[in-house]
C-alpha cells in the first residue's frame, strides 16, 4: 500500500458530522484522508458515502500521518473530553514541528486553552473551532469558528473558508482569537441558539393562550415574520413544525411531551457569565426554563393546587400579534448584546483580541441562530470594532426604543393573563435596569454594610466607609470582602 503524502487534510471519526465534512472538503477539490479507531468503518465508508471521490482512507494513526502532506492538517471530530486527548497523545509521534491538530468537536474552552498551551510548548500548533449548522451545514457549508495557535491559520483559511457557509460570496469563518477563543465563541453561539429559541416558545405560548390560536394560524403568523426583521432559520422552521401533521391529521407538535432536553452548552454559558460577573439573564432564564420543562409530574401536582387569573384577553388581536412579533424582536436584541457583553468580558479576562463583526458574520449563515438581523450586528461592530455595547449603536437604539411600547404591553398582558413569559420579560427587565443611571444597590449596599460591616462608598466619596447603624456596631469592618 502506496504511503505518499497525497492528502491535504486528515480528518478523524467518521460519524455523520465527520463525513460530512470529508465529503463537503472533497467537493472544493482538497483531498481528504479518513480514520476511524474502527477501521472496518473507513472501508466502508470509502467504498460506500466516498465511493468515486478523491477521498483516501488510513488504518492507523501512523498511515494517517504519514498520508499528509506538510505542514500536516488533521482535523478531530471525536467525542469531547478524554478521547481528544487520547487521540492528540496518539498522533504527537508522528507528527512534526510546525504540524496542526485541528478539534472540530464540543469541547469545553477551558481544555482548549490548555491544549493550545500543552502543544504550543511542545512546537505544534493547535486549533479549537466551532463547528455549527448540524449534519446539513457539515455537508454543505457550517459556520467554522476557529481559535488557537495563531500560526495555524494561513495554512488552514483555505479550506476552511471554502467549505464553509457563505452569506453574499462572504465566508462564515473566520480566525475569532486565542486559544480557547474559537470554542468560547462557539459555546456562546449554543446559549444565543437557547435564548432565541426560547424566546420564539413564549410567543407561540402567549398567542396560543391569551388568543385562543390554532397552530395552523400561529404557523401562518411566523411565516409572516420570517420575511421581515424576524427572518431566520428557527423562525422559518418554527413555521414548518407547526403545520406539520401528525397520520390523524392534528399538529404532530401538540402529541409532543413537553419536557425539554439540554446537553449543556447553554448551562456552561451561564456558569461562565456567573464567572464572568455578567447578567446574561436571558440565557440563564432560557435554561432554567428547559429545567422547569423537565419536572412535568410536579407541574401536574402544582396546576391542580396552584390557581392563577381567569381573566381572557380583550384587546385588539391583530395589533397584539404584531406586539408580540415586537417583544420577540426586542428580546432578541437584548439576548445579542448580552452575549456579546459577555465575550468582550471573557477576551478581556483571556487576553484574547475578539473580532465582533467576523463573528456577527460567522454566524450569519451556516448555524442554527443565522438570521437577517446578524448582518445588523456586523454593521454595528463594522462601523465601530470598540463598540461598548450593541445597544449604543444608532440602529439598535432605534429598534429596541420603537419595539419597546408593545413589548411592555406583552409583557404586562402575559403577567395579567398568568402565562409565562421568563425570557420576554427578564430581558425587558434588563433593559429598563441597563438604562437606569441609578439603581436601589444604594440601600442594598446599606444593607451589607448594616448586618455584615461590608463597608459602602458615598457618591461624593470613592473611599471604603464603615457606620455604626445601631449604635452596637464594634470597630472592625471587613474590608476585604468587596463582592
Ligand atoms: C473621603 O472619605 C475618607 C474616609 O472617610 C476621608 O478620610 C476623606 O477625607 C474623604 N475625602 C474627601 C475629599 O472628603
Ligand atoms: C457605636 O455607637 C455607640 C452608641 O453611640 C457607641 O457607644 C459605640 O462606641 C460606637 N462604636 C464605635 C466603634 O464607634
Ligand atoms: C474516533 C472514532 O472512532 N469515531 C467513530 C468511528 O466510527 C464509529 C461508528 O460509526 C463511531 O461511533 C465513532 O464515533
Amino acid at each position: 500500500m502506496s504511503h505518499e503524502a497525497v492528502a491535504d487534510i486528515g480528518l478523524i471519526g467518521l460519524a455523520v458530522m465527520g463525513q460530512n465534512l470529508i465529503l463537503n472538503m472533497d467537493d472544493h477539490g482538497f483531498v481528504v484522508c479518513a480514520y476511524n479507531r474502527t477501521v472496518e468503518k473507513v472501508d466502508h465508508f470509502l467504498s460506500h458515502e466516498a465511493k468515486g471521490t478523491n477521498i483516501v482512507g488510513a488504518h492507523s494513526i501512523k498511515e494517517l500521518c504519514q498520508k499528509l502532506k506538510s505542514p500536516r492538517k488533521v482535523m478531530m471530530l471525536v467525542k469531547a473530553g478524554q478521547a481528544v486527548d487520547d487521540f492528540i497523545a496518539q498522533l504527537l509521534p508522528h507528527l512534526e514541528k510546525g504540524d496542526i491538530i485541528i478539534d472540530g468537536g464540543n469541547s469545553h474552552y477551558p481544555d482548549t486553552i490548555r491544549r493550545t498551551k500543552e502543544l504550543e510548548a511542545k512546537g505544534f500548533l493547535f486549533v479549537g473551532c466551532g463547528v455549527s449548522g448540524g449534519e446539513e451545514g457539515a455537508r454543505f457549508g457550517p459556520s467554522m469558528m476557529p481559535g488557537g495557535s495563531r500560526d495555524a491559520w494561513p495554512a488552514l483559511k483555505p479550506i476552511f473558508q471554502a467549505i464553509s457557509a457563505k452569506v453574499n460570496g462572504e465566508p462564515c469563518c473566520d480566525w475569532v482569537g486565542e486559544d480557547g477563543a474559537g470554542h468560547y465563541v462557539k459555546m456562546v453561539h449554543n446559549g444565543i441558539e437557547y435564548g432565541d429559541m426560547q424566546m420564539i416558545c413564549e410567543a407561540y405560548q402567549i398567542m396560543k393562550d391569551a388568543l385562543d390560536l390554532s397552530d395552523d394560524e400561529l404557523s401562518d403568523i411566523f411565516a409572516e415574520w420570517n420575511k421581515g426583521e424576524l427572518d431566520s432559520y428557527l423562525i422559518e422552521i418554527t413555521t414548518n413544525i407547526l403545520k406539520y401533521k401528525d397520520t390523524d391529521g392534528s399538529s404532530l407538535v401538540s402529541h409532543i411531551k413537553d419536557t425539554a432536553g439540554q446537553k449543556g452548552t447553554g448551562k456552561w454559558t451561564v456558569l461562565s457569565a456567573l464567572d464572568q460577573g455578567m447578567p446574561v439573564t436571558l440565557i440563564g432564564e432560557a435554561v432554567f426554563s428547559r429545567c422547569l420543562s423537565a419536572i412535568k409530574n410536579e407541574r401536574i401536582a402544582a396546576s391542580k393546587i396552584l390557581k392563577g387569573p381567569t381573566a381572557k384577553f380583550t384587546g385588539d388581536k391583530k395589533e397584539f400579534i404584531h406586539q408580540v412579533s415586537k417583544a420577540l424582536y426586542a428580546s432578541k436584541i437584548i439576548s445579542y448584546a448580552q452575549g456579546f457583553m459577555l465575550m468582550r468580558s471573557a477576551a478581556k479576562d483571556n487576553g484574547w483580541h475578539l473580532n465582533n463583526a467576523g463573528i456577527a458574520l460567522m454566524w450569519r449563515g451556516g448555524c442554527i441562530i443565522r438570521s437577517v438581523f446578524l448582518g445588523d450586528i456586523k454593521a454595528a461592530y463594522t462601523k465601530n470594532p470598540e463598540l461598548e455595547n450593541l445597544l449604543f449603536d444608532p440602529f439598535f437604539t432605534k429598534a429596541v426604543t420603537e419595539a419597546a411600547p408593545g413589548w411592555r404591553n406583552v409583557v404586562a398582558q402575559a403577567a395579567l393573563l398568568g402565562i409565562p413569559t421568563p425570557a420576554t420579560s427578564s430581558a425587558l427587565a434588563f433593559f429598563d435596569g441597563y438604562r437606569h443611571a441609578v439603581l436601589p444597590a444604594n440601600l442594598l449596599q446599606a444593607q451589607r454594610d448594616y448586618f455584615g460591616a461590608h463597608t459602602y462608598q458615598r457618591l461624593d466619596n470613592e473611599s471604603y466607609v464603615h457606620t455604626n447603624w445601631t449604635g452596637t456596631g464594634g470597630e472592625v469592618s471587613s474590608t476585604t470582602y468587596l463582592a
